[in-house]
């Protein structure tokens, strides 16, 4: 497989088989990995919800995630409480496992407000511009350095920060300077690329010579390809991440290797730019059937778990498609309160403006 590296971390195979890596070791219990796949079954429930919501209006747009759950379950498990989130736009699975309220994903993407879920500390707005998370988790991260917040003797008294972006935003300058800087400054901030081998139409073969992972040697941090559809290999492999950047080791970058199953967005149509033999081999490396065909063998679940789960992620939708009618749009005054902390001489100006020109349209 194009981009896939020798080195790559597996810990499962597609058929849900263990698989031994002298490196890294899942360190969680059978328990903890029936957890993680009702995450990634409901995440997808969820996904598939919204999506069907975009189709029937509701939603002014969706990024569909599906594929992507066991990248974005595995890295979300590894986080501890005062870590921080800076996500792209295509997190849903991390937010469920972060606990943020789905109604507020489905606020933004109705066009209700801007992601205001900044109440909820831990994951910060989604961004739509590529890549320029990169730059607020680092200087973010720089901040918590600055704080005391990295390399105490007490692990409770360290965090570390998460950024995820994708392969084609790693070609941002946004990203590159993030990279830059997280070395200069040894910030505790992890890179979690979700190579998805498409950045919209353009395949991560035109962007990238080598395997994107072996980049961050040359910005100076370890970086690690991981089999992004193994959540067994996620975790394991972003809790060695965050915990040399909670205490204080510096950056590093995970490459999790995946695939987007879906469409780029509900306004893209990917017939139009890839094979379907590559669909058709992906949804045999599906992260929720292999991680089925494994706790199954285990005999740590069977039909009537996940006939139950099935009913819980039925639950689940209606409770979404329940939750559209009681969002509220907003306002203009709201969308000027929310542009910066303080209002400034030129965004009242505008505001006041704005005011003027909605009377005269009334009058
Ligand atoms: C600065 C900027 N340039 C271009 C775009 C248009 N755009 C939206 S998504 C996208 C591709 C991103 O691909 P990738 O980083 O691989 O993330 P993925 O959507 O695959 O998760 C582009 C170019 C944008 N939103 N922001």
């Amino acid at each position: 497989m194009r981009g896939q590296s020798h080195d790559m971390v597996q810990l499962l195979t597609p058929d849900g088989e263990r698989v031994h890596n002298e490196d890294f070791e899942f360190t969680g219990s059978t328990e903890d990995l029936v957890g993680y796949l009702r995450d990634m079954i409901l995440a997808r429930r969820f996904d598939a919800e919204a999506t069907a919501l975009q189709r029937h209006g509701e939603l002014g747009l969706w990024t569909p995630l599906i594929g992507q759950e066991a990248a974005q379950v595995g890295s979300a498990r590894a986080l501890r409480t005062p870590d921080v989130v800076f996500p792209s736009y295509r997190e849903h699975a991390v937010a469920m496992v972060l606990g943020l309220p789905y109604s507020n994903l489905l606020s933004m993407f109705r066009g209700c407000d801007g992601g205001d879920w900044e109440r909820l500390e831990t994951f910060k707005n989604y961004q739509i511009v590529i890549g320029c998370q990169a730059l607020h988790a680092t200087g973010y991260a720089m901040g918590l350095q600055l704080d005391g917040a990295v390399g105490n003797e007490n692990p409770d008294d360290n965090a570390a920060v998460i950024v995820y972006h994708g392969d084609g935003a790693a070609s941002q300058g946004d990203v590159n300077e993030a990279y830059v800087f997280a070395a200069s400054y040894n910030a505790p901030v992890v890179f979690f690329c979700q190579n998805n081998q498409w950045a919209i139409s353009e395949p991560i073969a035109l962007q990238s010579r080598i395997p994107l992972f072996e980049r961050a040697k040359g910005f100076g941090f370890p970086g690690i390809q991981v089999d992004g559809n193994d959540v067994l290999a996620v975790k394991a492999v972003s809790d060695w991440a965050l915990e040399r950047a909670r205490n204080g080791e510096g950056p590093a970058f995970i490459e999790a290797f995946t695939y987007r199953m879906g469409a780029h967005t509900t306004s893209d149509d990917p017939t139009k730019y890839r094979e379907s033999s590559d669909d058709e081999e992906w949804r045999g490396r599906d992260p929720i059937l292999r991680l089925t065909r494994y706790l199954e063998k285990e005999g740590a679940i069977d039909d009537e778990w996940l006939a139950k789960v099935e009913e819980d992620a039925k639950v689940l939708g209606a409770e979404v498609r329940a939750t559209i009618p009681q969002l509220k749009d907003t306002t203009m005054d709201r969308l000027f309160e929310t542009v910066y902390a303080e209002p400034t001489v030129a965004l009242e100006a505008q505001r006041r403006e704005y005011a003027e020109y909605a009377a005269g349209e009334d009058a």
